[in-house]
């Protein structure tokens, strides 16, 4: 089966971390976010990949290339973001849409053994049982298929939701022309909606699935995927250093003396950690980052080329590329209240869900020596701080 994987959007709810990289190739553990899609689709037996892509196009296309793990690679580019089954018609406009075909978002998580069943049993969805379905895409069942769908609903049939994984039959393909939904998007759960009226479509149970759409929800994705990993050590590590549990330190990487991880951790290739830092929660070291002199780091994603300079702490933080933070930043990651923290999407405060989650730097940020960062901030790409400051508006 092909397996079309939708990685064109702009991701403005993760801003800033979107800026220039697209959301789909935000890091979660080990791989881009949307590589977590495509390694499951190849797990399942895709035996060819087509990803829809169109904001930051080439930063996908350089990750993929032509094949990745042995299947072949394609490209369908959706010039103006129309909805999903706008991408997914990209793919048949370009002429790579034939036979049955499997739809998976980028920007979700599925349990890969989800996506071997929906291959399985096409055509089939993806449905995950939810607790509060009124949010979501519900399905409703007769008699073990799908019997229709509805968008967050004021009165769910079910609490089976969407969860974004779809096994078309190839007859699909001519229906993928749907007129816009209200929001103005052609949305593929009309193009379901047309496979229902004709053929049997079966509920496939995603036991775990994750929609990534703002900026928290990469740190969750982050605390799942590395709490997967079993503990290898193939860096450099001195025998001073204190590392329990599961931790990986990849080769190329480096753990000087006196340092104490707690896994799960994750330290990629060309990372130095220490001497005399400490590391906890599910933490994302990435490639060629680094942590300085007696800085803890817990529960947060230090994205590649970041450094955190001596005597610094971050914590349930998402740190995007190259920032560099200088001696003595504190991040708080706690209100005095212990109200959940808010943070600033498309303009809005919203709430995180979260009692801790410290601040989300966009790639390039630079802060001054002690500077001290409120809990929910937002600092957009190549934002500075001067040092001494004690910054609590987004900048
Ligand atoms: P969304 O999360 O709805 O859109 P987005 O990724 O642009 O994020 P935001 O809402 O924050 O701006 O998209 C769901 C998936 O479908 C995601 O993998 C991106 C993809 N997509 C496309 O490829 N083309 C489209 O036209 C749309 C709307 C989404």
């Amino acid at each position: 089966m092909k397996a079309v994987v939708l990685a064109a959007g702009k991701g403005t709810r993760i801003r800033p971390l979107s800026e220039t990289v697209p959301k789909p190739m935000l890091p979660v553990a080990d791989r881009p976010l949307a590589a977590h899609a495509v390694d499951a689709a190849i797990g399942a037996g895709a035996d060819e990949v087509v990803l829809v892509v169109g904001y930051e196009a080439d930063v996908v296309r350089n990750y993929f290339g032509d094949s990745y793990r042995d299947v072949p690679v394609s490209y369908a580019v959706q010039t103006e973001q129309n909805g999903t089954a706008d991408a997914v018609d990209a793919v048949r406009r370009a002429g790579l849409l034939e036979g049955p075909f499997a739809v998976l978002n980028g920007d979700n998580l599925y349990d890969p053994a989800a996506i071997e069943r929906l291959f399985e049993r096409a055509p089939a969805v993806g449905a995950v049982e939810v607790e509060n379905p009124r949010n979501y895409g519900v399905l409703s069942t007769d008699d073990g298929t799908i019997s229709g769908i509805v968008e967050k609903p004021d009165d769910p049939p079910t609490n089976l939701a969407n969860a974004g994984a779809y096994a078309f039959p190839a007859k699909a393909r001519e229906w993928l022309e749907v007129p816009a939904s209200e929001r103005g998007e052609r949305e593929i759960t009309d193009v379901l909606a047309r496979v229902i009226e004709e053929f049997a479509v079966t509920p496939v149970t995603v036991d775990r699935w994750m929609d990534v759409g703002r900026p928290w929800e990469l740190l969750e994705a982050n605390e799942w995927k590395i709490r997967e990993l079993d503990r290898r050590i193939d860096g450099e590590v001195s025998d001073s250093a204190h590392l329990e549990g599961d931790v990986v330190v990849e080769a190329g990487a480096t753990v000087k003396p006196g340092v104490v991880i707690e896994g799960p951790a994750l330290i990629r290739s060309g990372a130095t950690v220490g001497p005399n830092a400490y590391v906890r929660g599910a933490t994302l070291i990435g490639e060629n980052a680094s942590v300085g002199n007696a800085v803890e780091i817990k529960n947060s994603v230090l994205s590649a080329g970041t450094s955190v300079s001596h005597l610094s702490y971050v914590g349930d933080s998402v740190l995007g590329r190259d920032v560099n933070f200088g001696a003595g930043t504190t991040v708080a990651n706690l209100r005095h209240d212990d109200a959940d923290v808010k943070f600033t999407v498309k303009g809005d405060r919203v709430s995180t869900g979260r009692r801790k989650f410290g601040v989300v730097a966009g790639d390039g940020v630079k802060t001054g020596i002690n500077t001290s960062l409120t809990p929910g901030l937002r600092l957009d790409a190549g934002a500075t701080t001067r040092p001494g400051e004690t910054v609590d508006r987004d900048r």
